[in-house]
């Protein structure tokens, strides 16, 4: 059995390594995990009694000078069938920092080494266990903040995002070969059918690259959840809103203008969806240094959020928010009080009587990209990574379509729709270098 002595690689080249999987801070129980060719020789040295079999074991671990540390329970998982597609062993202990760090050590000093962040999910992507589509979905598992969220994040876990990539990836071949056939048989010409056939099928995938490209508005919205700011000047009912929107009295209100001087956030979840509303200080003209920061502040803020909600009170001089482009919605507030001017296109809110804040935030979840219905059928990419592989996709379909209608050669067709293919497989994660699973794996926490 090994020795705390040779730690690193064994003959394979591979090395073992071993991390803290559960969450850092107080827990029931905590598990440290170990993956490599070594894993299950060193659980079994720390744990004693012989080499761990698949069953599992309960028993005290020790550290390699003989003190004992914690009573665990071991168990052992055979390559290929497990995690990682490797031999992995775990560790369960009681859960607490200190207890989990001294168990890890343990495992160090037998031979492991500190994993990397993500180096369990990439050995996996590397064993073939998981596609690096399906990797990124855990990750979106693990940091679901809504129901909405997690549901699409499993579904993408589940194959439903690989399975529509592998559906193109399949009639991109097929359309391929047909260019391909025009390459090796020339003379025999082109059949106006044929080509008509292959110009429609050029454009029904670029368009369906282009609604996966898109769909990233809706992914992002629900797996990061939704910033939306309030702005607008002093007293028209800003910080009044945001408690209304939230239900609790979250931001201090007053008749006095300038009550708000820092800006705050809230969080809540609407129709599954997690949102952070920002609370900003009333902008006006001021000699106060530390409320015009605050003013400099939140706008600093906003620029950041997905949705600004521009309130007006009717009294104040008419804003209609174009500089907020798109992300900009306008809201005439106190509309309780009735009078002063308005704006057809505003959406009317009283915090008062809770009149109008379901369509504002009906509105804000448009405006965020948010779909309002889930069609089962329809996949959703999540990351910018996923996105841009998609509209390079959807760019070559492109390509492919305008230079088979200008009758270009076919070779330079048959290009264009190769470089769709290849992207559409990086989607998918094939064939992806180093550097592209290093960014990937990089979101990931360690033990993971
Ligand atoms: N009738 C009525 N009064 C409201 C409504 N919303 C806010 N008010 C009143 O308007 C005043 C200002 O409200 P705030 O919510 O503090 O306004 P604000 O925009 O946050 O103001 P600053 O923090 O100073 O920028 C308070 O007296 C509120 O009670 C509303 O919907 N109806
Ligand atoms: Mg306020």
């Amino acid at each position: 059995m090994a020795a705390a002595r040779d730690a690193g690689p064994d003959a394979s080249g591979v090395e073992t390594i071993a991390a803290i999987a559960t969450a850092s801070g107080v827990g029931g129980v905590g598990i440290v995990r170990v993956s490599g060719p070594r894993a299950i020789a060193i659980v079994s040295k720390v744990i004693g009694g012989g080499e761990l079999e698949r069953a599992i074991r309960v028993g005290w671990a020790h550290a390699p000078d003989g003190t004992a540390i914690d009573q665990v329970i071991a168990f052992a998982m055979r390559a290929p069938a497990s995690f990682t597609g490797e031999d992995v062993a775990e560790l369960q202990g009681h859960g607490g920092a200190q207890n989990l760090a001294q168990l890890l050590a343990a495992v160090l000093a037998n031979g492991a080494r500190l994993a990397e962040p993500g180096e369990f999910t990439r050995r996996a992507v590397l064993n073939g266990k998981l596609d690096l589509v399906r990797a990124e979905a855990l990750l979106d598992v693990i940091h679901a903040g809504s129901e909405r969220a997690l549901r699409l994040a499993h579904a993408n876990l589940a194959g439903q995002l690989g399975t529509v990539i592998e559906r193109l990836e399949r009639r991109a071949h097929r359309v391929l070969s047909e260019i391909e056939g025009r390459i090796d048989f020339p003379e025999e010409g082109i059949a106006a059918a044929d080509e008509q056939a292959i110009d429609a099928e050029l454009g029904g995938l670029e368009a369906e690259c282009r609604k996966l490209a898109e769909g990233f508005r809706h992914g992002r919205a629900l797996t990061q959840g939704v910033t939306v700011a309030l702005v607008g000047p002093v007293n028209v009912g800003k910080s009044s809103l945001l408690n209304a929107l939230v239900g609790k009295e979250r931001a201090l209100v007053a008749a006095a203008p300038g009550t708000t001087r820092d800006y705050l956030e809230a969080t809540d979840v609407w129709n599954g969806v997690a949102v952070t509303i920002i609370d900003t200080a009333g902008t006006r003209v001021t000699a106060d240094p530390v409320e015009a920061r605050g003013i400099e502040l939140g706008e600093q803020r906003v620029a950041s959020a997905d949705v600004v909600i521009v309130v007006n009170d009717g009294n104040a001089p008419w804003d209609d928010g174009t500089r907020y482009d798109r992300r900009g919605l306008v809201v005439r507030s106190k509309a309780d009080l009735g009078g002063g001017v308005g704006a057809r296109a505003a959406v009317q809110t009283s915090a008062t009587t809770g009149a109008g804040l379901t369509e504002l935030k009906l509105r804000v979840l448009a405006l965020a990209g948010v779909a309002d219905r889930e069609g089962n059928e329809a996949a959703f990419v999540t990351t910018a990574r996923q996105q841009a592989m998609a509209a390079a996709a959807r760019d070559s379909f492109d390509a492919a379509r305008t230079a088979s209608r200008q009758h270009l050669a076919s070779e330079i067709v048959a290009l264009e729709v190769r470089q769709a293919v290849q992207a559409l497989a990086q989607l998918r994660g094939v064939e992806v270098g180093d550097r592209i699973l290093d960014e990937v794996f990089a979101r990931f926490c360690i033990g993971k």
